[in-house]
């Protein structure tokens, strides 16, 4: 009886083994991937996450978007690491590695995913589908930095479609994205923050997302 009882525990640990590498789990947290392999472009497991921008403005357009060239660790000396165009003022992609202090408006925790736009150009962060099926997509985007300008504008693209976009006055707090859209291998989601204009002063705004597939 012991016998059988310890083959059947034996024989319950090798199915349940077998079923875990059977079934990965469909899920894609950005704030996860930054935290542990952001010094790549693509980063991420999979490499399913890329830090763009527009080249051409604030299109909306995804054929005008280009890889972010330029890991800069620390940027601007405090705890961000970021991917940026150095030659566009304040044109990043960033993580928080430290509470992240921001004058009058609320810290921002470690790990938080940011962009920051500039001038007259859109930050984006790309995810691109490795799987055939169905995604749910639960992000929220805040005004981090109530210091100046005039807030962003924040868009989420389903390859060259809109499926969510609005506008965050300064320092506001904040607006939660939630849809469900299919995916095949190569579909790319979009996590776009423009200037509002032509106004990027202080617009540090944290994008949050969590992308769930079935
Ligand atoms: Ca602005």
């Amino acid at each position: 009886m012991r016998n059988l009882f310890v083959l059947t525990a034996i024989a319950a640990a090798i199915v349940a083994a077998a079923s875990a590498s059977a079934a990965p789990a469909y899920s894609w947290n950005l704030s996860r991937s930054m935290m542990t392999g952001f010094n790549a472009n693509p980063f991420g497991e999979g490499q399913v996450w890329t830090a763009m921008y527009d080249a051409a403005g604030e299109t909306l357009n995804p054929a005008n978007f280009q890889v972010m060239p330029t890991f800069m660790p620390s940027y601007n000396n405090s705890p961000q690491d970021a991917w940026a165009f150095p030659s566009s003022h304040s044109l990043i992609v960033m993580v928080t590695t430290a509470p992240l202090p921001m004058g009058a408006s609320p810290v921002v925790p470690r790990g938080m995913p940011m962009l920051h736009p500039g001038p007259g150009k859109s930050s984006v962060i790309r995810w691109t589908s490795p799987i055939n099926g169905q995604v749910q997509v639960l992000g929220r985007v805040s005004d981090a930095n109530a210091g100046c300008g005039n807030g962003v504008n924040w868009a989420v693209l389903r390859d060259g479609s809109t499926v969510a976009a609005g506008t965050l006055a300064n320092g506001a707090n904040g607006d939660v994205v939630s849809f469900s859209a299919p995916v095949q291998p190569g579909t790319s989601l979009y996590f776009v923050v423009s200037p509002n204009g032509s106004n990027h002063q202080c617009d540090s705004t944290t994008f949050d997302v969590l992308i769930a597939g079935k």
